[in-house]
């Protein structure tokens, strides 16, 4: 039989090869593959059933067209995708990303940190991805809807409540999950179980608005009390003013510590004595604006162009929370001149490889975001709850389960760390355990 290593080697050469072109999706099983060998040592059932390979490749992908009318009535074409990547653990679960980048290598990166980051919530759903290259700037309301009713009306074909279950990601929230339920329940009549994220009203759950970005600061301030830290009295810098930002901004805050900028894909803001979030809430959530409208009415702070991880001035925690690979090597080399020494992330695969080895070679405490912010989609398993139950819980009792979610997720890693003798190599304790969870599920149900 192969050596584990020889085994991990040959696996990633052939997708290498099959997918070649698949760049983000190439870099998030580099970075998976390259902690796991100690699980495959110790579990050599994973290479006699050739499981790797079959763990990296999505049981299937539906594309499609997206036609829609303008405000001007013209005809408009995007391209939808669903990656139904693996329902080992339960049925397809994950969002749906709007964004004019979109392709199948993002969505099969995404997909597959899904798969891996809700098995950690201990919940039974398998991971999926989905959306459309549609950007919704500087679309009208009824552009939106009208997008939001096409993509659907594909979509529903591959669908359901207890089959594939979407929610929002970027460019994706309430009102377009909003929408998009309309359009299910016209060509379906209703089940309010076939997306989470809802508004309130159309039985969405309380506290989802909130969960990635409270779940993220749970997350994070358990690491740092085990290692003898806490977000009290620390400057932090948040990247995006999109959902995970800004109510990972809020509970911070609310720990204790300072959030000292937060910025969009044009800039960032600065104010070293406090970002003022409910300026920020109101400008982002109420108004759809920019970050540069908050820089006008707030005279003592800065918008700056460019990257927030360009910023060079002193400060502690990094939280990126925007969209993935925005943290390269020389900004890794910048957090760690401003003394940063912990990053956790909001975002999914928001740092590089290299980024991480440096995170790794000057021992910051790093938050993965298959831990770190798998709180969205637990909260989103709580709202499926809900509707199965046909109730409603208070936004304590949500925000209680999630909390309790977080830092049973750390203890895991932790408990892993200790297994496999890593130290604080919380990257390879994220990977091994949920990647054996996966496995063994796999294994369990017979794999050919
Ligand atoms: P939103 O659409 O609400 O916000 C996205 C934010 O990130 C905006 O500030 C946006 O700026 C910025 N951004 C997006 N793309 C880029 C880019 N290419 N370069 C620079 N900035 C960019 O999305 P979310 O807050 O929901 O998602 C943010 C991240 O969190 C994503 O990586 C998502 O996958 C992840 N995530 C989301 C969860 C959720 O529940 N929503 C759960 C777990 C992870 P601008 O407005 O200028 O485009
Ligand atoms: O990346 C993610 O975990 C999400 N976008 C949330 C998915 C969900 O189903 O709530």
């Amino acid at each position: 039989m192969m050596s584990s290593i020889e085994y991990i080697e040959s696996v990633y050469q052939k997708l290498e090869k099959r997918d070649s072109h698949q760049k983000e999706f190439l870099q998030a099983i580099k970075e998976f593959f390259n902690t796991i060998q100690p699980a495959i040592e110790k579990n050599p059932e994973i290479i006699k059933w050739n499981l790797l390979e079959q763990i990296v490749e999505p049981e299937r992908i539906f594309s499609f067209r997206v036609p829609w009318l303008d405000d001007q009535q013209n005809v408009q074409v995007n391209k939808g995708f669903r990656v139904q990547f693996n329902s080992a653990m339960g049925p397809y679960k994950g969002g749906l990303r709007f964004h004019p980048t979109v392709n199948e290598s993002i969505l099969k990166f995404l997909g597959f940190e899904q798969t891996f980051k809700n098995s950690l919530t201990g919940l039974p759903i398998g991971g999926g991805k989905g959306g459309a290259d549609f950007d919704p700037k500087g679309k009208s309301e009824t552009e939106i809807m009208r997008f939001c009713q096409s993509y659907m009306t594909e979509l529903q074909k591959y669908i359901g409540p207890a089959t594939d279950i979407p929610a929002g990601d970027i460019g994706v929230g309430k009102r377009e999950i909003g929408y998009l339920y309309g359009q299910y329940k016209r060509l379906n009549g209703a089940h309010s179980g076939v997306l989470t994220g809802k508004p309130i009203l159309l039985n969405g759950s309380l506290a989802r608005t909130e969960a990635t970005g409270y779940g993220l600061i749970y997350y994070t301030e358990e690491m740092l009390q085990a290692n003898g830290k806490s977000f009290q009295g620390q400057q932090v810098v948040i990247s995006g003013s999109g959902n995970v930002a800004i109510y990972a901004a809020m509970k911070a805050q609310e720990y204790g510590a300072t959030v000292v900028a937060v910025s969009d894909s044009n800039g960032y803001i600065y104010d070293s004595n406090g970002i003022d979030l409910l300026l920020l809430k109101e400008i982002k959530e109420v108004r759809r604006g920019r970050l540069t409208e908050y820089a006008k009415e707030k005279e003592l702070s800065t918008y700056q162009e460019g990257s927030v991880w360009d910023l060079e001035t002193a400060y502690d925690i990094a939280l990126p929370c925007a969209t993935q690979n925005e943290i390269d090597r020389y900004q890794a080399a910048t957090l760690i001149k401003n003394g940063v020494y912990c990053v956790s992330e909001g975002a999914n695969m928001p740092s590089s490889i290299e980024a991480i080895e440096l995170y790794q070679e000057n021992n910051l405490l790093y938050g993965p975001s298959k831990a770190a912010n798998a709180g969205g989609v637990a909260t989103s398993t709580l709202e499926m709850a809900q509707n199965a139950q046909h109730s409603h819980w208070s936004f304590e009792q949500v925000d209680v389960e999630l909390k309790k979610i977080m830092i049973n997720i750390f203890k895991q890693v932790e408990d892993t760390c200790v297994e496999y003798d890593l130290g604080r190599n919380y990257l390879a304790g994220v990977n091994i355990h949920s990647f054996l969870t996966v496995a063994e599920a796999m294994i369990s149900q017979g794999v050919v």
